[in-house]
């Protein structure tokens, strides 16, 4: 039992055109599915039908995110732990939501909905599996990062969240950033996967979306990817730079409608056992952006 991996982020935007515009031809992604009111991308290496859902709402925002357990029956028992935890769930069944069966929805405890999934359609990445070549082709447009890497929310409570997702959710906490007190300002955590972190949670307005960022294969593509936002006269945010924590090569920007997007490589290969690091509010400019060793105002209070 377990949960494996981020699937998808499921957001709103009061402009489909200007963001299907951006996500496809700026960021790179390719559009599976366009109706009236939703956009559904996914990225050229994914093999599940989508991992964004962009929507049309007068309001920008975060919808959900979802996480894919590793069986099917892991659904049932997440239910059961979620609701002992006091979190009330809802099942989404087979056939309401494009691109995967029976999923499990909840509000964590920082306000966000997040829900759980198994059954993914799977319609496979653009190389295929018969000979594929090690590489897309080299025409396509935007920054065109492989995957999806992981998502930023903010919590009030970051411990309550903390536990929520270890102890109900069992991911494992890579890196923390603790205050003078020994209180959590921020936690990074792993699923199943060996990165430093599938979702990280830092303190800031219960429900908000910090970002959620794109893996590139290595700093030549972070630095092709701020030629590319430059060029398309993209606001660009941090970087590109490294952070301490994690240790990722990394540059923030913002989408037309505001939201922050990450592209992110490099950093650890974390192993199951791996001890937790932890940093010290005193030396988090160091820990956010390792060159720069601030902590930017508008990096922290801006949010979706
Ligand atoms: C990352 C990352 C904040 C830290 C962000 C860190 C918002 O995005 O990928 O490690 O404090
Ligand atoms: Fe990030």
């Amino acid at each position: 039992m377990g949960i494996l991996r981020l699937a998808h982020v499921d957001v709103r935007t009061p402009d489909l055109d200007l963001s299907a515009a951006y996500y496809s031809e700026v960021m790179g992604l390719q559009q599976v599915l366009r109706t009236d009111d939703t956009a559904y991308f996914k990225c050229w290496d994914e093999e599940d039908h989508h991992s964004l859902r962009m929507r049309y709402h007068p309001r920008t925002g975060l919808d959900s995110f979802t996480f894919r357990v590793e069986a099917e029956d892991d659904l049932h028992d997440f239910e059961k732990r979620v609701e002992a935890y006091g979190c009330p769930t809802t099942r989404v069944s087979r056939g309401e939501a494009v691109g995967q069966g029976e999923s499990l929805r909840f509000e964590v405890p920082s306000g966000q909905v997040m829900e759980l999934v198994w059954d993914l359609e799977k319609t496979g990445g653009l190389l295929g599996k018969h000979n594929p070549a090690p590489v897309p082709p080299p025409d396509l447009p935007g920054i065109a990062p492989p995957r999806i890497d992981h998502l930023l929310v903010n919590a009030e409570e970051v411990a309550e969240a903390a536990t929520f997702f270890t102890e109900v959710l069992g991911l494992r906490i890579t890196e923390q950033v603790l205050d003078g007190n020994g209180h959590q300002l921020g936690v990074w955590l792993a699923g199943r996967t060996n990165s430093p972190h599938d979702i990280a949670i830092v303190n800031g307005p219960n429900g908000a979306l910090h970002h959620w960022a794109y893996w590139l294969d290595d700093w030549d593509q972070i630095r092709k990817a701020a030629d590319t936002l430059a060029y398309n006269g993209v606001q660009i945010d941090q970087g590109p730079t490294r952070h301490g924590v994690t240790r990722g090569n990394t540059i923030y920007f913002f989408d037309p409608l505001g939201i922050r997007n990450e592209v992110f490589t490099g950093g650890y290969w974390v192993d199951p056992d791996s001890e937790i690091i932890t940093w010290t509010e005193h030396e988090f400019g160091k820990g956010l952006f390792y060159y720069e060793n601030v902590v930017s105002q508008r990096f922290l209070r801006m949010h979706t």
